[in-house]
């Protein structure tokens, strides 16, 4: 088995059920790991959740995002816990045909929200993994602060391509489409604080989130 599949452990999430789609689109009312085709790269596992594609996941704060370059190039965590699918797969999934992007929020308090936006794609590794598109945003309690990243490249401690005179990784100890530095970063470092595990990350300077899933569907 490949190095990168290995980092998934599907042990206990089942596989998806068979489907010629070649999304997570068939698979709602449930959680499953589905192996996906795109061209150009070899297939690669996908979380499937309630029809959507999980991209990104901090549930229980176990996994250190402080990686480098090419850990979020090809992705890492596990599907059952904390988890980065890869810069490469997203852009491949997001260029072949266009994507929304759904953003789960749970804060400290327990409230949750959500944000949309209704076209989202990030270019190739060449080009920085630049967020060069989002598109309509919609919402249920938070504000349009990805926004403020949009034509981005994405910045990892060891690759500096934010506009500050530092580097915004190593600041929050995570990979990011950094401005100058943000306004939201969903893979900053998870902290406890006063007791209670808190990413200490923000959505526009309003919540502390507990809790926080990014996924994405072909928006056709
Ligand atoms: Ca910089």
């Amino acid at each position: 088995m490949k190095e990168k599949q290995e980092m998934y452990d599907i042990n206990n999430i089942q596989k998806c059920e068979e489907s010629f789609k070649l999304s997570c689109s068939p698979h709602k009312d449930t959680q499953c790991v589905k192996t996906i085709k795109v061209s150009d790269i070899e297939s690669f596992d996908v979380l499937c959740d309630n029809g959507w594609t999980v991209i990104q996941q901090r549930i229980n704060g176990s996994l250190d995002f402080g990686q480098n370059w090419d850990s979020y190039s090809e992705g890492f965590g596990r599907f059952d816990s904390d988890f980065f699918l890869g810069l490469k797969k997203i852009h491949w999934l997001t260029k072949k045909e266009p994507h929304e992007l759904y953003i789960y929020l749970e804060s400290l308090n327990g409230t949750k929200t959500w944000a949309q936006y209704d076209n989202f794609e990030i270019t190739d590794e060449y080009n920085g993994y630049r967020l060069i598109n989002l598109g309509v945003f919609s919402e249920n309690g938070t504000s349009n602060a990805l926004m403020f990243h949009e034509n981005q490249k994405f910045t990892t401690y060891d690759r500096d391509n934010d506009i500050m005179p530092g580097n915004c990784a190593k600041i929050y100890k995570g990979g990011w489409w950094y401005k100058n530095c943000m306004t939201i970063n969903l893979n900053a470092e998870y902290v406890n604080n006063y007791g209670k595990n808190v990413i200490q990350i923000y959505w526009d300077d309003q919540m502390l989130v507990k809790q926080e899933k990014m996924l994405i569907r072909p928006n056709l």
